[in-house]
C-alpha cells in the first residue's frame, strides 16, 4: 500500500467542505492514517511550496496557504499517489475532470480546495514536513481490506 499526503486548504476548511471532501477519499477505499488540524506557519508554507518560488502565483499561494486553518492528512491505498489526485482534479478547477473534487466545488486556480502530492518524493518529504510517524495510526483495517481479505486477497 501507498501513502500521501493531502491537504484541505483554507478555502476547504472555510467553506465547510472538510466533511464531503474526506468522504470522497474514503468511498474510493483510501484509509486516513493521520488526519489534524493546523494553522501552517510561513516557515511550513516556504518549506511546502519551495518550488514554486520566484513564480508570478508564489506570493499569493503563501498568503493564501496561511491564511486560516488547514486540515493535513496521510492517506493509504493502493496506488494512492495517482488516484488521489486523479479524485483532487486538475490545479484549474474550469479543466479538472467532472466529477473531481475541484471540478464539482471551484473555478478558481488559487482556491482549488485540496492539496494532494505529485510524486513518491514529495509524498515523502510532505509527510515528513507535516507529520512525525507516531502521530500516524495505520494499525486499522478498513471495509475494503477487510473483504479483500476474506477473499484471500
Ligand atoms: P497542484 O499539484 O495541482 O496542486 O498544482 P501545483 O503544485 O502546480 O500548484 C500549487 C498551487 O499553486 C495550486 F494549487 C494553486 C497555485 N497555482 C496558482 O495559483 N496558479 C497557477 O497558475 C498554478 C498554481
Amino acid at each position: 500500500m501507498e501513502r500521501t499526503f493531502v491537504a484541505i486548504k483554507p478555502d476547504g476548511v472555510k467553506r465547510g467542505l472538510i466533511g464531503k471532501i474526506i468522504e470522497r477519499f474514503e468511498n474510493k477505499s483510501y484509509k486516513i492514517i493521520g488526519l489534524k488540524m493546523i494553522n501552517v506557519t510561513p516557515e511550513i508554507a516556504a518549506k511546502h511550496y519551495e518550488e514554486h518560488v520566484g513564480k508570478p502565483f508564489y506570493e499569493k499561494l503563501i498568503r493564501f496557504i496561511t491564511m486560516g486553518p488547514i486540515i493535513a492528512m496521510v492517506v493509504e491505498g493502493k496506488n494512492a499517489i495517482k488516484g488521489v489526485r486523479h479524485l483532487v482534479g486538475k490545479t484549474n478547477p474550469d479543466e479538472a475532470d467532472d466529477g473531481s473534487i475541484r471540478a464539482d466545488f471551484s473555478s478558481f486556480s488559487t482556491l482549488n480546495l485540496v492539496h494532494a502530492s505529485d510524486s513518491p518524493q514529495s509524498a515523502q518529504r510532505e509527510m515528513e514536513l507535516y507529520f512525525k510517524e507516531e502521530e500516524l495510526c495505520p494499525n486499522y483495517k478498513n471495509m475494503f481490506e477487510i473483504v479483500l481479505e476474506e477473499l484471500g486477497e
